[in-house]
């Protein structure tokens, strides 16, 4: 099972994400020993939906970094829904699954990486939907490595990985959060780094099957925003 879902995952990626980082918020220290945190700014509202799903609109990401793992901790407007039962109904459509995307521009340079993932070089995915053998759950993916390949969209990346690289995982069904750990010796990331951050998350439904039932950014910006941060 690939935790990446087809032409959807995608679909609002942009050549031309335009740097946008000045919305990004100073950096504090939450003084644990040689972790550090950062915090985006609450977010004032969404973009425009066809569906006001309130777990799908990111209210902050807080990112922390170490000698050996990354921390990434976002937050939402609403619980995430637990069983495939809670999805939210609007008329006769109906959510069906859900997509959170952080990609990471590690050099901060969006002519270099996945220029289709705003010059990432680092693109990690929590999704939500069902599964063939666990129903309605948490989903997890984990590529690094751009290839310079834009299509297609598994080419991207030379290292792809589901829940196998990811070290520790809390919050998702049942929460209005996510805190998710991976492993950095292999990202190109060390405190002391500007990076920029590309989220978005968007929802499918049985009307919008290719994930544009929502649609959200981390920050404050547009479709394209990007928030450059550093790792203290
Ligand atoms: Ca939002
Ligand atoms: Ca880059």
């Amino acid at each position: 099972m690939s935790g990446r879902l087809g032409s959807g995952k995608r679909g609002y990626q942009s050549k031309d994400r335009l740097a946008s980082g000045k919305d990004a918020l100073g950096a504090r220290s939450d003084h644990h020993g040689s972790r550090s945190r950062l915090g985006l700014a609450r977010q004032s509202g969404r973009l425009k939906n066809p569906y006001p799903v309130p777990w799908a609109d990111f209210t902050s990401a807080t990112f922390a970094v170490d000698a050996n793992y990354l921390y990434v901790r976002v937050t939402v407007d609403g619980v995430f829904p637990s069983t495939e039962e809670a999805l939210p109904r609007y008329g006769q459509d109906q959510i069906t699954k859900y997509n959170m995307n952080i990609c990471l521009d590690t050099d901060n340079n969006k002519d270099t990486g996945c220029l289709s993932d705003g010059g990432s070089e680092v693109s990690l995915g929590a999704d939500m939907m069902m599964t063939p053998n666990c129903g309605w759950m948490d989903v997890y993916d984990f590529w690094y490595g751009a290839t310079g390949i834009e299509q297609p969209e598994m080419a991207r990346y030379a290292h792809i990985f589901n829940r196998n690289l990811m070290v520790a995982a809390w919050g998702g069904a049942g929460h209005n959060y996510r805190i998710i750990v991976y492993p950095v010796g292999q990202l190109g990331i060390h405190p002391g780094q500007t990076i920029a951050v590309i989220g978005w998350d968007e929802c499918a439904s049985v009307q919008y099957a290719n994930c544009h039932a929502t649609f959200d950014v981390l920050g404050t910006g547009g479709m394209n925003n990007r928030v450059v941060i550093l790792l203290p």
